[in-house]
């Protein structure tokens, strides 16, 4: 089988969409908010002829504290667990609409958003149900700030090894995190998903692009999008975009796609800045001494070579629907 994508635009500095943002200004998001910016210019790459479902996180609070909204489109807010089961609820209805002439004769999107506790952690059955049951135009964008932190600040499985958050807290019998980030994006394609994508607002034009090839693609699309997040990581706002750019960089967050089971890596890194740089302007990781940064340097630089060897052995390829 091979991907099949209807023909798209790539956004680029010249074709950037005009017009009144999506997801409007106003919204009580913190200062230099990394995920906030990532939903922005996801929606600004779909436009308003698509359909979102929120589960339950910063981002649903922070955009529609009641009555108000910031959502200039059909926006659904569902619990923390089932974005995945309502929006493709929503997919299968407006596709029996319009398979009874009720419905509009063009293909709409519908989008379910989470963060990564919403995906990686209580939100996965949902999200597995509806990537194994195959819709067409199903996205689902997991907005990765690393923790919990519309509750203030909780480990989730996408937290990386050695950070502080107030349930793994750092002191003197804890490193902070014990784990790895659970591999979604892995999870994700082992569904045999036509699309699954990395991405960050950082490189916004390849984050929109991505958005618009998940919009394109026949069948369930999974982005996983690096999004900081200054008061958890206790960052300084006005780096929330150099951070995401660091992560890149320095091969700890790979830009890449997985398409029908292929990998293209978007970005080769091969004069990677050093983990340690990244590291020290995250307080989250202030307690880490030498050694533990030279430990997650081998696991960057090991998972690094594994996608890269992954895109060589198995190069993407896709087919345009006629
Ligand atoms: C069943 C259930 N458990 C717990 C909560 C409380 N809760 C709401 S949002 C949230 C954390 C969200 O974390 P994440 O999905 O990573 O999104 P973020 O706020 O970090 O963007 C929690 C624990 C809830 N709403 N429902
Ligand atoms: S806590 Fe983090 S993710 Fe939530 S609104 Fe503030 S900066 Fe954004
Ligand atoms: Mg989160």
């Amino acid at each position: 089988m091979r991907a099949v994508e209807t023909p798209f635009e790539k956004v680029t500095a010249k074709t950037f969409p005009k017009g009144p943002d999506v997801l409007a200004p106003g919204h009580r998001a913190c200062q230099g908010c990394g995920e906030v910016l990532a939903l922005r210019l996801i929606m600004k790459a779909l436009g308003t002829e698509c359909i979102a479902v929120s589960a339950t996180g910063c981002m649903e609070v922070c955009t529609a504290p009641f009555p108000q909204s910031a959502w200039r489109l059909p926006w659904i807010h569902v619990a923390f667990e089932n974005a995945a089961a309502v929006a493709s609820g929503v997919e299968c209805a407006v596709e029996t609409l319009r398979r009874k002439g009720r419905g509009p004769d063009k293909r709409i999107p519908v989008i379910a958003i989470a963060g990564d506790g919403g995906t990686a952690d209580i939100g996965i059955q949902a999200l597995s149900g509806a990537l194994e049951r195959g819709h067409e135009d199903f996205i689902y964008v997991c907005l990765d700030n690393e923790a919990y932190m519309n509750t203030g600040i909780q480990r989730s499985s996408e937290t990386p090894f050695g950070a502080n958050t107030t349930t793994s807290p750092s002191g003197k019998k804890s490193k902070g995190q014990a784990t790895w980030k659970k591999d979604m994006p892995a999870i994700a394609a082992a569904h045999g998903v036509p699309y699954v994508a990395t991405a960050t607002p950082a490189f916004h034009l390849d984050l929109m692009s991505k958005v618009r090839r998940a919009a394109a693609i026949h069948g369930p699309a999974y982005l996983h999008v690096y999004s900081s997040c200054p008061t958890g990581w206790r960052l300084k706002p006005e780096l929330a975009v150099s951070i995401g750019k660091m992560a890149v960089n320095s091969r700890v967050f790979p830009l890449y796609e997985v398409l029908d089971g292929r990998y293209a890596v978007n970005r080769r890194v091969d004069k990677p800045i050093p983990v340690g740089d990244y590291i020290k302007l995250q307080g989250r990781f202030r307690h880490l001494k030498e050694e533990d940064v030279a430990f997650i340097q081998a696991r960057v630089d090991q998972e690094y070579e594994r996608i890269l060897k992954l895109a060589e052995a198995f190069p993407a390829e896709v087919e345009k629907a006629s």
